[in-house]
C-alpha cells in the first residue's frame, strides 16, 4: 500500500455529529469528504425509502462501485462520513472514528431535525445500544477503531486536535 494519506471514516448514530467533524477535518487536513447518504442521494444508488423509518434502502453494489472508481485506494486522504461502516472494505481504511453522544443530547438534536415516533425511538436505541461501535469492532482491527465523544463544542475541538496528530503520525510512520 503505496497510500499518501490515510482514509477516515467518521461513523455513529444519526445527530452525532459526523458531518460537523467530517467538514472540519476536510478542511484543515486537506481530505476530501465523502457524504455517503449524500452520494446515494445525488446518485441514486438506492432503492426508494423505508416506508416506515423514511431511510435509503441503499443499493451496496452500485454504491462500492462507485466508490471504488474514486482514487480513494490508491492516494488516501478521504474522509467518508457515514451511519455504517462495515461496507467499506478493511484494506481501504486506516482510522475509523465512532462519534458517540449522551442521550438526552442526541435526543435533543434528533427532534430538532424533526425525528419523531419510531426513527427517533430506533435511532435513540442504537445510541444506547451502542451499535455502530460493535459493528465497528466487528468489521475493523481493534487498533483501527476509536471511540470519541461528540456532547459539546469542546469536544469538536479536542477530537480534530487528537486527529490531527493521529495524522501526523500515520504519515511519519508511513514515510511522509
Ligand atoms: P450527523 O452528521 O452525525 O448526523 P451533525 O454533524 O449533522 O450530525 O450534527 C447534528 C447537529 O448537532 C448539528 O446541529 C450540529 C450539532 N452537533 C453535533 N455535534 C456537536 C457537538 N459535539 N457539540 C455541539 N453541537 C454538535
Amino acid at each position: 500500500m503505496s497510500r499518501q494519506n490515510p482514509n477516515i471514516v467518521i461513523t455513529g448514530t444519526p445527530g452525532v455529529g459526523k458531518t460537523t467533524h467530517a467538514e472540519q477535518l476536510a478542511q484543515t487536513l486537506g481530505f476530501t469528504h465523502l457524504s455517503v447518504n449524500q452520494i446515494v442521494k445525488d446518485e441514486g444508488f438506492h432503492e426508494g425509502r423505508d416506508e416506515e423509518t423514511g431511510s435509503w434502502i441503499v443499493d451496496e453494489d452500485k454504491l462500492l462501485d462507485h466508490l471504488e472508481s474514486l482514487p480513494l485506494i490508491q492516494t488516501g486522504g478521504y474522509i467518508l462520513d457515514w451511519h455504517a461502516c462495515d461496507l467499506f472494505p478493511e484494506r481501504w481504511i486506516d482510522l475509523v472514528i465512532v462519534l458517540r453522544c449522551d442521550s438526552t443530547i442526541l435526543y435533543d438534536r434528533l427532534t430538532k431535525r424533526g425525528y419523531a415516533g419510531k426513527k427517533l425511538e430506533e435511532n435513540m436505541d442504537s445510541e444506547i445500544m451502542q451499535v455502530l461501535l460493535e459493528e465497528a469492532r466487528e468489521s475493523y482491527a481493534e487498533e483501527v477503531v476509536v471511540e470519541l465523544r461528540s456532547d459539546g463544542a469542546e469536544d469538536v475541538e479536542g477530537n480534530l486536535g487528537r486527529v490531527e496528530e493521529w495524522v501526523r503520525g500515520w504519515r511519519v510512520d508511513h514515510g511522509g
